[in-house]
């Protein structure tokens, strides 16, 4: 079969009406969502996203981590499927199009080839995985590392969130603990539409991101142990000060990730203090650095100066520390046959197109461990993201879904 013209589209409306029918699920505080992973939200959107892809006739199957496979079938059920996915779960104070336009673009895929009746030879798999932010339960990309084979499920399913709840009983508490093995399923090829995230495309005027590779990351959680006593009628030579530490160590790691520019980034973004009373210095100060770069001997240089720095931080200071790892994949290479793909889809269909290094984790990060597999970008407004203002512009959506469409399938064989 010729590969299809540049006319082979998607249908930009149904996609743009998709994405707002589900940021009505899980809706923040400013235009944004709060739709996190394993809350009753969640489960509202996986119900809609389920109802869409079986009327789409789609099957559904689910794993022991609650990630969703959604199959179209082909017309050889014994070649692999091509999977095409991310993540419906966002931030507390999240965007519309994180993760979902992922999703709902591999659906608009789907309904498109059902309009046109093009079969292809490999079943297509839409896939939503569950907590890619690792917002309410670290690491991120939890579900699709505990299928790469990566990250042990127990230990998920016994990670907490703030309140003390864990993975695994909020999965059985929504009620979307699947049956599959975790891993099972092999896969043809992995595909990952996403918005950028940064700032570059929009500024280089490119409407399609060529993603190359992702940058690595580590994820440090640091429990500082301090002395609780009075901030008024405590002298300021008798103070064990975790807090203090934590802000030494938090300027330390700023210095850290500027000395290793360009390309290195580093900061935390959350952090709990106990007993966390305006007047009571911290007994205990837990917060989690997030450093990453492209390049795999910085990014472990970074890691080891930020916890030897930090431990001797808290020497001096007479506060207790320990350091655990909650998050780290090591820098991606993603496959090189499926990037030129992309590229030449981008050409096919006429859109600008840039190569580019994805400055934020995503799925594809740990499929790329099981499959070839590769990422598509599109611009977002100012580089926002992980913010309720995050924007981007339907042309922007369809565009890369029009490239999404092109590759996964030239990937997965058009028969008829
Ligand atoms: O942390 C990340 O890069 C992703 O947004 N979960
Ligand atoms: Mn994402
Ligand atoms: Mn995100």
């Amino acid at each position: 079969m010729p590969a299809p013209g540049e006319n082979f589209r998607i249908n930009a409306d149904r996609l743009w009406d998709s994405l707002m029918e589900m940021a009505k699920i899980g809706p923040g505080v400013a235009g944004g969502n709060n739709r996190q992973t394993l809350t009753d939200e969640d489960a509202e959107g996986r119900a809609l996203f389920q109802t869409w892809c079986e009327a789409a006739g789609c099957t559904m199957g689910v794993d022991k981590m609650g990630t969703m496979f959604m199959t179209r079938p082909g017309t050889d059920p014994d070649a692999l499927p091509v999977y095409v996915g991310s993540h419906l779960d966002t931030q507390p104070t999240g965007g519309k199009y994180d993760g979902v336009l992922g999703v709902l673009a591999a659906l608009e895929l789907v309904r498109t080839l059902n309009d046109l009746e093009v079969q292809t030879k490999h079943p297509i798999v839409i896939t939503n995985w569950a907590n890619e932010e690792g917002a309410r339960f670290a690491p991120a990309m939890m579900a699709s590392g505990v299928f790469a084979g990566e990250i042990d499920m127990d230990y998920a399913y016994g990670r907490t969130d703030l309140e003390g709840a864990s993975y695994g009983d909020e999965l059985k508490r929504i009620g979307w603990v699947g049956d599959e093995e975790v891993g099972a399923r092999k896969m043809h090829a992995y595909f990952e539409y996403h918005i950028e995230q940064g700032p570059i495309l929009e500024a280089e005027e490119k409407s399609i991101g060529v993603v190359t590779h992702c940058q690595g990351l580590w994820w440090l959680e640091f429990t500082l142990t301090g002395k609780e006593a009075h901030t008024g009628s405590t002298p300021m030579e008798m103070r064990v000060n975790a807090g203090l530490a934590m802000g030494r160590i938090l300027e330390m790691v700023q210095e850290v990730a500027m000395a290793a520019q360009p390309g290195a980034v580093g900061g935390v973004g959350q952090m709990k203090f106990t007993p966390n009373s305006r007047n009571v210095l911290p007994g205990k100060v837990v917060f989690t650095v997030d450093i990453r770069t492209p390049d795999q001997a910085k990014l472990d240089r970074m890691r080891a100066e930020i916890e030897t720095r930090g431990a001797a931080i808290c020497e001096e200071l007479g506060v207790g520390c320990a350091i655990e790892p909650v998050g780290h994949f090591d820098p991606v290479t993603f496959a090189p046959e499926l990037v030129s793909r992309v590229r030449s889809a981008a050409e096919t269909l006429g859109h600008s197109h840039m190569d580019i290094i994805s400055g934020a984790g995503h799925d594809a990060c740990w499929a790329a461990k099981v499959a070839p597999a590769t990422m598509i970008m599109c611009p977002c407004v100012g580089g926002l993201s992980h913010n309720e203002a995050e924007e981007i512009s339907k042309e922007w959506a369809a565009a890369g879904a029009d490239v999404l469409l092109h590759a996964v399938v030239e990937t997965a064989e058009i028969t008829a």
